[in-house]
């Protein structure tokens, strides 16, 4: 044990002296290792008796610990210095043209739906996303359609089995059968749930319905849109519309049409088509003689603010939905619906967009 002292000091100054972590570790090892110098030590504790290895034990510990947290310390330093030191080396030529161009294409679909949002949220609306797997309560009867509604039955919607009820699962207690949601409402029925007016959510999301041919896929998209507050009027559904479909095909002098229409959920309600005129077969959104239908929407009906706790009397407001794929179609001329699910590479080069293309208001759209 009068070897610890001079242990310890040589331990201590050779941490000191360690230049490099490798250096270090060979210091940690010499004293701490399991051949070590201090280790050596604590095995000789076994032939003492009591009282001695009392004494002789505190101060090995002792001078573990001081020897461990100069070996620590000295580690922080190295690796702190390790660091400024490449950091220093490191360099990056920010005049370097960019590498070649890159092999994937964002899917227009994705482009859409972020060009969609990108304008909403300009309006101070939010994204709100919710579950494809849905249930009868928010996807149909919070949206006040009725039972007998043929959006209802088996060959428009896809429903999953019957399950036996069990208790705890929440199945019963809450939205009867479930189902893949036939449109994005129920997030607006969620968020109506949740929220406390005033509410501002755009809703993009996949669809489905039980219908597959040229222009009806069983897997769609959606972006629908709900604002809620105390004086929101059909002046306002207009306004944001018409703004929105100036936007989203970056043409300033767009015709844009209201026309009365029904829905369960809305009252009154809509149709919005744009002016289009066909040159030669090709179909140009702007002044023409043609009209295009590209969005439903009205104010929504008293009976789904009620199915949501909010007061019909002191609140209203207007909601909107579009299909992605549609006004995707009209935007890009893109002829043939079932090409957006063929995962053709080919044709994703064609239509799809670099990464880089973020569409923003200021940048642009699409550039
Ligand atoms: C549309 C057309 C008109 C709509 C209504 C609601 C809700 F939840 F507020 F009642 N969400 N979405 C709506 C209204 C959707 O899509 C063609």
């Amino acid at each position: 044990m009068q070897d610890l002292d001079r242990l310890r000091a040589e331990a201590l100054a050779a941490v000191a002296a360690a230049g490099t972590l490798d250096q270090l570790e060979a210091a940690r090892v010499a004293a701490l290792g399991k051949k070590g110098t201090v280790s050596g030590l604590m095995k000789s504790l076994g032939g003492m008796g009591p009282d001695e290895r009392k004494t002789a034990g505190a101060r090995l510990n002792a001078a573990r610990d001081d020897i461990a947290a100069a070996l620590d310390s000295a580690k922080t330093a190295l690796e702190a210095k390790a660091l400024d030191e490449r950091l220093g080396r490191e360099r990056i030529d920010v005049t370097l043209p960019v590498r070649p161009e890159s092999q994937g294409r964002i899917h227009p679909i994705s482009q859409t739906i972020e060009e969609i949002t990108a304008i909403f949220a300009q309006m101070g609306f939010v994204v709100a996303e919710g579950p494809d797997i849905e249930d009868d309560f928010h996807n149909f009867t919070a949206l006040n359609i009725p039972p007998e509604h043929p959006a209802r039955q088996m060959h428009d919607t896809f429903y999953f089995g019957e399950r036996p009820a069990k208790s705890g699962d929440g199945a019963e207690s809450t939205g009867g059968r479930h189902l893949l949601r036939t449109h994005t409402s129920p997030v607006q029925i969620r968020t109506m749930l949740r929220d406390k007016p005033p509410i501002r959510v755009i809703v993009p999301g996949r669809t489905y319905r039980c219908d597959s041919d040229m222009t009806h896929t069983p897997m769609f998209h959606q972006v629908e849109g709900l604002v809620i507050d105390e004086t929101t009027h059909m002046g306002h559904l207009k306004g944001c519309l018409i703004e929105f479909v100036r936007a989203y095909f970056e043409v300033d002098d767009v015709p844009v049409r209201f026309r009365p229409s029904f829905f369960p959920f809305t009252e009154p309600s809509a149709e919005v088509d744009i002016g289009c005129s066909r040159e030669g077969g090709e179909l140009k959104i702007g002044p023409g003689a043609g009209w295009l239908e590209i969005l439903g929407c009205g104010m929504v009906h008293p009976n789904v603010l009620r199915n949501c706790g909010i007061d019909p009397n002191r609140y209203q407001g207007f909601a909107f939905g579009m299909g992605v794929e549609r006004v995707a179609m009209l935007k890009y001329g893109i002829p043939d619906l079932r090409t957006f699910f063929d995962s053709d590479l080919r044709w994703l080069k064609h239509y799809g967009f670099l990464p880089l293309d973020v569409p923003t208001l200021s940048g642009g759209l699409t550039r």
